[in-house]
């Protein structure tokens, strides 16, 4: 298997390459791909050293998988252009999402909507995944009526210029800003752009995502994104009204027994989902579950899990493991 890791030296196509080791991939050939910058630089992938090589490079070697990370204007040029070659490329940017042509895939969710035929494929955003993989068992079995969603988000899903300006804050030095304020000891409530709505684009993603990966749009969803200061993780408090009532200790086993989520719900103890505990892991962790006493039929929950693994690059490679052990690549 030809499988080429587009954006390779960015931080979330770093990542992929770690759990493409991880997980042990069938690879016969691995395609570093990134800019003409980067290309020439060596990277080390299971002991062995390659060289990254360019869009223009990586295309003539016809790669069967490419997984993309290098931002939606390279998608939108790229994509196409390795689907024309036979590749089936796996995309991590927001630019085919919501296209009705492409599917908006969690393998442990909606993988059998995939097909031979699906040479462009979306992954969802971060807050999307984890979100989903907590919701969808529930709402399979008590159906979502309205979700509200408040999320609190790593600077890391802005990226190492967001990183920077923490670590420069936090050592009392002036240095790039990638926000317009100051993240340290902050909350912004502005994760990517505002729309005409009032809304951002990061919150309308909340908003339209999980209705087409759950193939249900009867439900109702609000979200609100904000910016905080952790290097962990994206964490979530969502508040979901059902049509139909449930049992606490049900949602919990349901929880419990859904594979790639982990509940983390002892108050006792102390024990909750926290960003410095989900980092570098690829569950979904949920706590703090609890009805809502001041609505029917409504519950709480606390989700967090690492933006840059199971919000990215895991659920990249799972989408090619899926495609792979299904015989449509
Ligand atoms: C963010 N989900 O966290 C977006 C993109 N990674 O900024």
């Amino acid at each position: 298997m030809k499988i080429a890791v587009i954006g390779v030296t960015g931080m979330v196509g770093t990542v992929m390459l770690r759990v493409l080791e991880e997980r042990n991939l069938p690879i016969t050939v691995l395609i570093p791909v990134a800019s003409e910058r980067s290309a020439g630089k060596k990277l080390a992938y299971k002991g062995k050293e390659y060289t990254v090589v360019t869009l223009a490079d990586a295309l003539e070697m016809k790669p069967d998988i490419a997984l993309f990370s290098a931002g939606g204007d390279t998608s939108l040029e790229w994509a196409p252009k390795f689907a024309a070659v036979g590749t089936t490329v796996i995309d991590n940017s927001s630019a085919w999402r919501m296209d009705p042509t492409k599917k908006l895939v969690v393998p442990e969710i909606n993988g059998d909507v995939l097909t031979k035929a699906d040479k462009i494929i979306a992954n969802p955003n971060c807050s999307t995944i984890q979100l989903v993989m907590a919701l969808a068992p529930l709402h399979l079995k008590y159906k979502m009526k309205r979700v509200v969603i408040s999320t609190y988000q790593s600077v890391s899903g802005t990226g190492v210029k967001a990183i920077k300006q923490l670590d420069n804050e936090e050592a009392g030095i002036d240095g790039e800003m990638a926000y317009p304020y100051k993240i340290g000891r902050n909350a912004l409530p502005h994760c990517d752009v505002f729309l005409e709505n009032g809304y951002t684009k990061e919150e309308m993603k909340l908003v339209k995502e999980p209705k087409k990966i759950l193939r249900d749009s009867s439900f109702s969803v609000t979200a609100t994104a904000v910016r905080i200061p952790t290097a962990g993780g994206h964490s979530e408090a969502v508040n979901v009204q059902f049509e139909n009532d449930f049992d606490l200790k049900e949602i919990r086993q349901i929880l419990t027994d859904t594979p790639g989520i982990i509940v983390q719900d002892d108050l006792a103890n102390n024990l909750y989902p926290m960003p410095i505990t989900a980092f570098d892991k690829d569950e979904v962790f949920v706590g703090r579950i609890r009805r809502d006493e001041s609505q029917e039929n409504t519950l709480n929950l606390w989700i967090v899990a690492d933006n840059l693994r199971k919000g990215a690059a895991t659920n990249t490679v799972q989408i090619a493991e899926y495609l792979i052990a299904n015989n449509l690549v």
